[in-house]
């Protein structure tokens, strides 16, 4: 039985979308296309956002000058669901630093940062650990980077494996710290607690018990952050390569 919230939608099914690259292009805002096509949706079922970004980032995004995406989504996940919203109340969650304990923390933030200022990358800009509530964010040029700087390193990236490499040495260092570290955009990777992946968010949405949840994403594969809900049994998962192609699927699954 879905909840006298969502009683008006006529198909009582599930529809989220990550953010990146499926809604709107890497670390930009979204179209007005693309939101009068999920408003389409939104009058026929459910939908919801899951970012692996956190609150502030999704929700910037997501918004139009007059449009926030509280209002505009049913569900809106930051961090894979550590921070949450549901029809604009936000609801109780977790934390990363209460997990890991202070000490623990501190250990791994300081190798990470010995770590980072032996790297020798072309430009290096700041921000190298952005501490969130669910997760920490790990980039080896920094999170100041420009767009520009963004693309360069994620090319730079992708002939040398900087953040492969970085990843390799933290799991084999801190193997007893039960953490998962995802490559989920371009610049970084987020650091968690097993489990704490976008499947996370499928949580605060089970007291609905929805017919069907879809899943949009466009890091399905193996290792990146996309992937563990895309093959959970509770979703229907759907690889997109872009947000065009994620509003051509909408139109011929949807009928919109
Ligand atoms: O949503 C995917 C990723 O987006 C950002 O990654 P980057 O800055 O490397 O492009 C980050 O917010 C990251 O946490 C998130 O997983």
């Amino acid at each position: 039985m879905v909840s006298a919230a969502f009683a008006a939608r006529p198909q009582k099914k599930l529809v989220l979308f990550d953010v990146d690259n499926t809604l709107t292009l890497a670390r930009q805002s979204v179209t007005t296309e693309m939101m009068d096509l999920l408003r389409a949706l939104r009058s026929k079922m459910v939908v919801g956002v899951v970012g692996g970004s956190d609150f502030a980032k999704v929700s910037g995004q997501l918004s139009l000058p007059r449009a926030k995406a509280i209002d505009e989504f049913d569900y809106v996940f930051g961090e894979n669901g550590l921070t949450a919203y549901k029809l604009g109340q936000e609801l109780p969650t977790e934390s990363f630093i209460k997990y890991i304990g202070e000490e623990r923390y501190k250990v791994l933030a300081n190798f990470i940062l010995h770590y980072i200022a032996d790297i020798d990358i072309p430009i290096k800009r700041g921000t190298f650990i952005e501490f969130r509530n669910g997760m920490i964010n790990v980039s080896p040029i920094g999170r100041n980077a420009t767009i520009q700087e963004r693309l360069d390193f994620q090319e730079y990236d992708r002939q040398h494996g900087i953040r492969a490499a970085f990843v390799k040495v933290l799991q084999e260092k801190f193997s007893d710290y039960g953490l998962t570290f995802s490559v989920g955009g371009q610049i970084s990777f987020d650091v968690f607690p097993h489990g704490w992946d976008k499947t996370f968010c499928l949580k605060h949405v089970a007291d609905e018990q929805f017919e069907e949840i879809f899943f949009f994403g466009d890091n399905t594969h193996k290792g990146g952050n996309d992937h563990e809900i895309y093959e959970d049994p509770r979703t229907i998962g759907h690889t997109v390569q872009n947000p065009a192609h994620t509003a051509k699927l909408l139109k011929e699954m949807f009928d919109l």
